[in-house]
């Protein structure tokens, strides 16, 4: 058996709504909003391009029950397309296109050897493909919570084929992602497979046990919001005569989400700020190609201009906004502005002020240091807030973070006034 080539994808999570994004203006909502869609046509012409013999894909297909018919009708033409070019796919259900979530269904198209592209959610199913010498085995989930590790019934392999384990699974668990089929990595690894094609975590990885089968979490080919950053796409294996996998790693998104974190210790003015922004937008676009960015600007550490940075903190955002737009060649979209920085003299001795600096000093300790200081903000502010217009920044009390920034803005700002 010459080199045979898998794609292995997961977690399409198709037309996913975009989250808190409409009420800023300037956003990219078509961009974003597309974003799924273009990925997955991404996935089909990579597939096409590299000659792939199968293409699997485990589980989270679609993000929820469809709004309409059009978001089954779009996968139906990218899998038409795999299919019409020869090339086999195997889907798995996961949490989030259960059997039990999805109230719709479109006829889809067969695999050019006359097999069902779904796999059952009953029991384990499973396609042989004899020109490549490959069996996968998988489950879909019936119901959104599939709490029972359906690892456990898989079969034993097939002899004298690659054998391919589909599962969606939270594996040991990750952070952020609920646990559906749990199971550990020697328990995947006992079932003597080739290789563990996984979907659910949306991070990319291997969790393989040394000198066994490679078990892999290709992650989401495009990130949805700046927790799921970076570089988002699948794996292609190549397999040789001996079964040995060579996997690669394809980018397939079309908005690239990035995190920027600037320490602005010595910085003397918002100038600079500007100015570390700019270069590193410059740097990233040359990394991302055509994509879309959308970034998060953080300012963070002890920092001598603590004071006037948050004076200033909305035309700091603007100016920021204007940057991106300016430099990022209609490319690049800040996506939200965090101001964290601390004086670099935190610890006011609240003994050596008097005056009103002592009051709002002591005032600020207090509310710092308070276990009721998300209650005291809310009591303060909920009618206030009632009555402004849509808003982009929510305003959750709950949130100690939120909260404490809150505070720290607010002490930074009134010190500042009466220190200068
Ligand atoms: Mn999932």
């Amino acid at each position: 058996m010459s080199v045979r080539r898998i794609l292995h994808a997961a977690d399409i999570h198709l037309d996913s709504p975009l989250r808190n994004l409409e009420s800023y203006d300037q956003a990219p909502l078509e961009q974003i909003r597309g974003a799924s869609r273009r990925a997955l046509e991404n996935l089909v012409k990579l597939a096409i391009d590299e000659e792939v013999d199968l293409v699997v894909i485990a589980g989270d297909l679609y993000d929820g029950d469809w709004k309409d018919q059009n978001t089954g009708l779009f996968f139906v033409g990218q899998a038409a397309k795999l299919t019409q070019a020869g090339i086999p796919l195997v889907v798995i259900r996961g949490n989030h296109d259960a059997e039990n979530v999805m109230t719709s269904s479109l006829p889809l198209p067969k695999n050019p050897d006359g097999s069902e592209i779904m796999l059952a959610s009953k029991k384990v199913d499973c396609r042989t493909f004899e020109s490549i010498g490959v069996a996968v085995h998988g489950r879909s989930f019936r119901t959104k919570a599939e709490l029972e590790d359906l690892s456990q019934s898989y079969p034993r392999p097939l002899s004298g084929m690659f054998n391919l384990g589909l599962l969606h699974t939270s594996l040991t668990g990750a952070e952020g992602h609920d646990t559906y089929s749990p199971c550990k990595p020697i328990e995947l690894s006992a079932k003597e497979y080739d290789y563990w094609a996984l979907g659910h975590v949306h991070t990319r990885g291997e969790h393989g046990l040394a000198d066994a089968a490679p078990i892999v979490f290709s992650g989401n080919i495009q990130g949805r919001h700046i927790r799921e950053s970076g570089a988002k796409g699948c794996y292609i294996l190549d397999i040789d005569e001996r079964g040995g996998i060579a996997l690669k790693f394809h980018p397939l998104d079309v908005v690239r989400w990035e995190s920027f974190e600037l320490h602005t210790s010595d910085m003397q003015s918002t100038d600079e700020i500007l100015d570390a922004y700019e270069s590193w937008l410059g740097t990233t676009l040359a990394q991302i190609g055509d994509r879309m960015l959308v970034s998060r600007v953080s300012i963070v550490g002890p920092s001598k201009i603590h004071h006037q940075l948050h004076q200033q903190r909305h035309r700091l955002e603007s100016s920021l906004r204007a940057t991106a737009i300016t430099h990022g060649g209609g490319q690049a979209w800040m996506e939200k502005f965090r101001l964290r920085t601390t004086s670099p003299n935190k610890k006011l001795n609240v003994g050596d002020l008097d005056g009103p600096l002592a009051s709002i000093s002591s005032v600020v300790e207090r509310l710092r240091t308070s276990v009721d200081r998300g209650d005291l903000i809310a009591g303060e502010f909920t009618s206030l807030v009632k009555k402004l217009p849509d808003q982009h920044e929510t305003f959750d009390p709950t949130d100690l973070q939120w909260v404490d920034e809150l505070i720290e803005s607010a002490a930074a700002d009134l010190l500042g006034r009466f220190d200068g």
